[in-house]
């Protein structure tokens, strides 16, 4: 490095090194292909995927830590479990994984959110962390983008501007909270595509249902917006199916092929 001069580890190139690099990236960012709102497995599957193709995709995630809802296994137990049908997905991210049973691979926690960041990552997904959506821009009866925050200046209630980032498709991929089609619903007088127009709210646990239910209601709820993941459950009232996970990266999956049509009929 140029700012190494005399052998001397300067903290100020450190510094400019991380300044230069992030501000790089967040520039290319600004006008994506794909915003993803949530660091899940859904998500970062979706993500995956789509960069796989050649998309532009920043994935938005608003704790420290990607990964959502993988981490801590069931009730902290360190394993997740996914059906066969979804072996594939795991295959492709390079996830290890061990049959519990004819129908059931139990998949270690920690292996899988690592591996798919991973996987993700290496595949050009842009992924920034403690970045919370706290709205979107709307204009014309179609989602063009997200607004976007600081996640300490909002914990902190600091009354801080926001940035925006435009994206031809942005995705609610929130998980439980179903965040973005909420603020959107909540904000605006806007039908989605919901039988009631308006958020429908998550059911009890219904495992089997559950998981083919998220997988069919992956999809554009109001245009320019798509939910996927366990946002569908809360979106169109499809029930909760605890820590079997084959549904979220299934919904990660048929996203990502929802969107790269949409890509491609659009350029
Ligand atoms: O909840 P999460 O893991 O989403 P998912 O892909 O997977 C659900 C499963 O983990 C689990 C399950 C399976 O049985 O039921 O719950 O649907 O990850 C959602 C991510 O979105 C982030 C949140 O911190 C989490 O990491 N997130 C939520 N709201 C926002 C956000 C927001 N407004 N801005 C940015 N990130």
């Amino acid at each position: 490095m140029s700012g190494l001069k005399g052998k001397k580890m300067r903290e100020v190139d450190i510094t400019r090194g991380i300044v230069e690099k992030h501000a790089r990236d967040f520039y290319e960012i600004l006008e994506s292909d794909v915003v993803i709102v949530g660091a899940g497995p859904s998500g970062l599957v979706a993500g995956g995927y789509l960069a796989e193709a050649g998309r532009k995709v920043t994935v938005l995630e608003k704790k420290l830590a990607p990964g959502g809802g993988i981490w801590g296994g069931g009730m902290g137990y360190k394993y997740v479990i996914t059906q066969d049908e979804a072996r594939h997905v795991l295959e492709d991210f390079k996830i290890e994984f061990e049959r519990v049973d004819t129908d059931l691979l139990a998949v270690d926690a920690i292996g899988l959110a690592s591996g798919l960041i991973s996987e993700a990552v290496k595949r050009g997904v842009r992924i920034f962390n403690l970045i919370t959506v706290e709205d979107l821009m709307v204009s014309d009866g179609r989602v063009r983008g997200v607004v976007i925050n600081n996640t300490f200046a909002l914990m902190n209630n600091f009354p801080v501007d926001p940035l925006t980032i435009e994206a031809k498709a942005v995705v609610d991929a929130t998980g439980h909270s179903h965040d973005i089609v909420r603020t959107l619903s909540e904000k605006n007088d806007v039908q989605l595509d919901t039988l009631t127009g308006k958020p429908m709210g998550e059911r009890s646990l219904f495992a089997e249902t559950a998981e083919k239910a998220v997988v069919t209601n992956t999809r554009e709820v109001y245009p320019g917006l798509w939910v996927c993941g366990m946002s569908t459950a809360a979106v169109y009232g499809g029930y909760r199916m605890g820590p079997i996970f084959g549904g979220m990266l299934l919904s990660g999956k048929k996203l990502s092929g929802l969107l790269l049509d949409f890509l491609n009929e659009s350029r």
